[in-house]
């Protein structure tokens, strides 16, 4: 649980440590989308990942979150497992959705990820669902909805934020400002600057953090976790960041300049918050570089995992895939 304010060496290292598995990951599976060995589409968190680690560094291993397209990093965040996530991406048997959902669909409900989500704006109402089922359960625990400035155009995301608003329910809705909705730059999508009015006509708290720095994050996160535990219902967190690969591997990003790109990775989450902890806190450099070491090692492992698992048997194809009784 966060306290809101105080900084605290290990957890940042340990933020760290999640962070670089996410940039580990990204980059190899950039990497190996390139030499074909990846069927579909894939949408990478590089450069996003403060918001990915400092959103679920504050909720406990119970609670829930929904994903976007753009997930690898919140599942990472959220504790699932490298092989498991690798092999899905490899379309084989042994991956979360048995092959079936590729990089958009990843889910692990028993670990509370309901789901990566190829459909725009999707998350959020998942996560107001989630959210009535908490309350309806008389539990505790919160859902993180992670969405794109983009998904906040979509009428769904909207119904989704009123519900939630109306029956003060516990979901932290998180906005991550990457400037682009595909190649559209956010001021051409929205009439108003900023996102935060948005959450006052909902009645919900807003707050605008900087994305780029996991300390916000979660610290803001934290507030919001709080006021959600507590029963005085959701609030919309935006987090102001940037993709540095394109909308999809592959995209020329005509639409953004390579300046544009350099002056956010001047201020890059991984690499800012490395050097704090050898400045503030006094960790060497070379531990460090051995966290990244072990990070490329976990996801080399994963790779290796994902390459020798079988593809799944066709017989299986329709397995899963519906609800068996939904009168239960
Ligand atoms: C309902 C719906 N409309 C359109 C698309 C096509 N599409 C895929 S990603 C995307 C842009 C989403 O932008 P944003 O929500 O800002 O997320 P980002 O890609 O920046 O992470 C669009 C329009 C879709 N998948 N689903």
């Amino acid at each position: 649980m966060p306290d809101g304010t105080s900084r605290d060496g290990d957890r940042a290292i340990e933020q760290l440590r999640e962070m670089l598995l996410i940039r580990e990951f990204e980059t190899r599976v950039s990497e190996l989308f390139e030499n074909n060995e990846l069927p579909g589409f894939v949408h990478l968190y590089v450069g996003q990942e403060a918001v990915a680690v400092g959103a679920c560094s504050a909720i406990d291993e119970d609670d829930y979150i929904t994903s976007t397209h753009r997930g690898h990093g919140h599942a990472i965040a959220k504790g699932l497992d490298p092989d498991r996530m690798m092999a899905e991406l490899f379309g084989k048997e042994t991956g979360y959705c048995h092959g079936k959902s590729g990089s958009m669909h990843i889910a692990d409900v028993d670990a509370g990820m309901l789901g990566a989500n190829g459909i725009v704006g999707a998350g959020p109402t998942l996560a107001t669902g989630a959210g009535l089922s908490i309350r309806r359960r008389g539990e505790e625990n919160v859902c993180v909805s992670f969405f794109g400035e983009g998904a906040m155009a979509e009428g769904q995301v909207h119904e989704a934020m009123n519900l939630a608003g109306v029956r003060d329910l516990p979901v932290i809705f998180v906005c991550e400002n990457n400037l682009y909705g595909e190649m559209t730059p956010a001021e051409e999508q929205h009439h108003v600057e900023g996102f935060a009015s948005r959450g006052d006509v909902y009645g919900m708290p807003s707050e605008t953090v900087d994305g780029m720095d996991v300390g916000e994050v979660y610290d803001a996160t934290g507030r919001a976790v709080e006021r959600a535990r507590n029963g005085e219902g959701p609030s919309l967190l935006i987090c102001e960041t940037y993709r540095y690969r394109g909308h999809y591997e592959g995209d020329p990003t005509r639409y953004r300049t390579d300046e544009e790109v350099e002056r956010w990775q001047e201020r890059d989450p991984v690499s800012t918050l490395a050097a704090d902890l050898v400045e503030v806190d006094g960790i060497d450099e070379e531990e460090v570089e051995s966290m990244r070491e072990d990070a490329r090692e976990r996801v080399e492992a994963a790779v290796e995992f994902a390459r020798e698992s079988e593809m799944p048997d066709p017989e299986t194809a329709f397995e899963g895939v519906y609800a068996e009784d939904l009168s239960r």
